[in-house]
């Protein structure tokens, strides 16, 4: 894969000289967040990672190439072409080989930094198993790359549209770490508690990174998840968000609406219902996870 990966110069620079890195993924910014609030989400998080010590690297597919760094005029192409697809690890080799413009999922985006050696990632919500994923077996590769590829993906949780518990038995299962980022419950996206513990809490990006650092010196090889809850101004109220998702299950439900086209349909339903609330929240965590992302890779590459 590495042949296909193409780096910016402030990349390129960073990794020579282990210089602490973040990588980002695509696909918040084409099909989690409408325009111009993606694109602005996209430059003041690549600043907030700048501002605390670390290189951002927006990750995504244009021409043939996995792009790790993107610049302005390409986060821009991102956040306004239509034809962008979502790329998960199942869709690599198509959108290369045909050339199309591919933005890059939890799980793409953990692909392409875990290769290009960078170990620390900041996105907003994981992907999980999905409410009723009994029955339709819709479980997201984002759990199955969290298996198997050393990164720590720093995220608000996983938001209440998937089934947490299952969502969270999964991940044990995987051998995956939760922890949570000075919290004990499991941040459920717009809201600070799911009902769900962490794993382990930890309270510090020094020792998110010693967990880190030991799980992979130990060659347990696989990702973390690092769950830092959305700041308490901008979180919603549990109940609020709950009765949306339900309407937006539902509408999905109704419109047989299957496979990746599940995600964005119900993210963008809860924008809808929530009248634009919702995307505040989301920026809002956003921007906390590059912070703290940022800090814990100051920290890791401190032990190298
Ligand atoms: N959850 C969110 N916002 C997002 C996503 C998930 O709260 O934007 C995106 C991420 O890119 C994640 C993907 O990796 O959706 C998961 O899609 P799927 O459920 O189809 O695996
Ligand atoms: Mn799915």
């Amino acid at each position: 894969m590495k042949a296909y990966m193409t780096f910016t110069k402030e990349v390129q620079h960073a990794l020579e000289n282990n210089l602490p890195i973040v990588a980002l993924e695509t696909t918040i910014i084409s099909h989690g967040m409408p325009y111009p609030q993606n694109i602005e989400m996209a430059k003041q998080v690549e600043q907030i990672i700048r501002d605390n010590g670390a290189i951002p690297a927006t990750i995504g597919i244009m021409n043939g190439k996995i792009k790790i760094g993107l610049d302005e005029r390409e986060l821009e192409e991102f956040a306004t072409n239509q034809e962008v697809e979502k790329v998960s690890r199942r869709d690599f080799p198509y959108i290369l080989a045909t050339g199309k413009i591919g933005a890059t999922t939890v799980a793409a985006t953990m692909i392409a930094a875990g290769l290009a050696g960078i170990k620390v990632f900041a996105t907003g919500g994981i992907g999980g198993v999905h409410r009723e994923g009994e029955v339709t077996w819709d479980v997201s590769a984002d759990l199955t790359e969290l298996a198997r590829t050393n990164v720590a993906v720093v995220c608000a949780g996983a938001k209440s549209i998937l089934d947490i518990g299952r969502t969270l038995e999964y991940l044990e299962t995987q051998g995956v770490p939760v922890v949570g980022y000075q919290c004990s419950d499991f941040p459920s996206f717009y809201s600070r508690e799911s009902g769900y513990q962490v794993d382990f809490r930890l309270d510090s990006p020094e020792a998110v990174a010693a967990v880190m650092d030991t799980k992979w010196k130990l060659g347990l090889n696989g990702g973390l998840v690092i769950a830092n809850p959305v700041p308490e101004a901008d979180a919603l109220p549990h109940e609020e968000i709950e009765a949306v998702i339900g309407q937006a299950l539902k509408e999905a439900k109704e419109k047989g609406i299957t496979g990746k086209h599940v995600t964005p349909f119900l993210l963008d339903r809860v924008k809808q219902l929530t009248a634009g609330k919702s995307l505040q929240t989301n920026i809002s965590l956003v921007k906390h996870n590059a912070e703290v992302a940022a800090k814990i890779a100051v920290e890791l590459q401190a032990k190298k």
